[in-house]
């Protein structure tokens, strides 16, 4: 069992439960990937495995896996709801390297006026305080990604394995029940100006993702640079390309 298996099955587990999932088709060559990972006895074998999942309100549900051993282990998973839908994305950025573990786990939003923070973001804030009391704050993260993050944006660094066991899974688990909470009572938006900036915020949260994947360096190492934008365009981030 790998530090983050616990986190997806409970995920792809919850999904079943509570949506109408469907399978979200993952390109071919990218639903497993081995490589490896450093010189002579520290060599390591490293596999990433992708899912895929829909629902009629979210367009994309989907999750990396990065397993490499002790010091490298990833779980990336976003949900992107339909942009006939004002909901945030789901974003859970959950790393361990050999300096330790980064936990990145937040409702991420389209707009930051005061209506869309009372709608979606006030009612995660009492979960939000509750973990943050044991996760304190994981200090600087890039300064232009800071529109793309709410204020119950959980972001930690933890020191010890045995909290990303803990509370940082119940955390994941308390953020996923809740947003799927907000999936199962949003209604579509019909207002034309609306539908526009939707599409708009989700165009430059998907952009910027893309642009600056911070395993965008990892993926090229391992996997080298063809593989890897296309894992990011076709895959990880595709709604462009599905726009076309
Ligand atoms: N991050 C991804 C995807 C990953 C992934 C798709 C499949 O968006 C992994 C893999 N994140 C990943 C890795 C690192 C980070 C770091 C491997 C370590 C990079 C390194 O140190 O070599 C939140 N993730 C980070 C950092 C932040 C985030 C702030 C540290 C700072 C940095 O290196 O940039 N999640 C990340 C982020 C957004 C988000 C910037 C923006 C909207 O949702």
């Amino acid at each position: 069992m790998t530090l983050y298996q616990p986190f997806l099955d409970y995920a792809i587990a919850l999904l079943k439960e509570r949506l109408e999932l469907s399978p979200y088709p993952i390109p071919e060559g990218f639903e497993r990937k081995e490589g490896t990972m450093g010189k002579g006895k520290k060599q390591e074998e490293v596999v990433t495995t992708s899912y895929g999942f829909q629902s009629p309100k979210l367009r994309q549900i989907r999750a990396a896996h990065v397993r490499g051993g002790d010091s490298l282990q990833v779980l990336n998973f976003v949900i992107f709801p339909q942009p006939t839908y004002d909901l945030p994305f789901f974003g859970a950025d959950l790393v361990t390297l050999p300096g330790g573990h980064l936990i990145a786990l937040d409702m991420q939003p389209l707009f930051h006026d005061a209506a869309y923070q009372q709608k979606y973001s006030e009612p995660i804030l009492p979960i939000f305080r509750v973990y943050q009391q044991h996760l304190p704050w994981g200090g600087d993260f890039p300064e232009e990604a800071k529109p793309f993050f709410s204020p119950a944006f959980l972001w930690t660094r933890p020191q010890e394995t045995e909290v990303v066991e803990t509370r940082v899974l119940e955390a994941f688990k308390d953020y996923l029940q809740a947003y799927l909470n907000f999936v199962e009572k949003a209604e579509p938006i019909t207002n034309t100006q609306r539908l526009e900036e939707i599409l708009q915020a989700q165009r430059s949260y998907i952009h910027y993702r893309a642009e600056k994947d911070p395993a965008r360096g990892m993926f090229t190492r391992l996997y080298g640079a063809e593989w890897t934008e296309e894992y990011i365009h076709g895959f990880l981030f595709d709604l462009e390309r599905k726009l076309n």
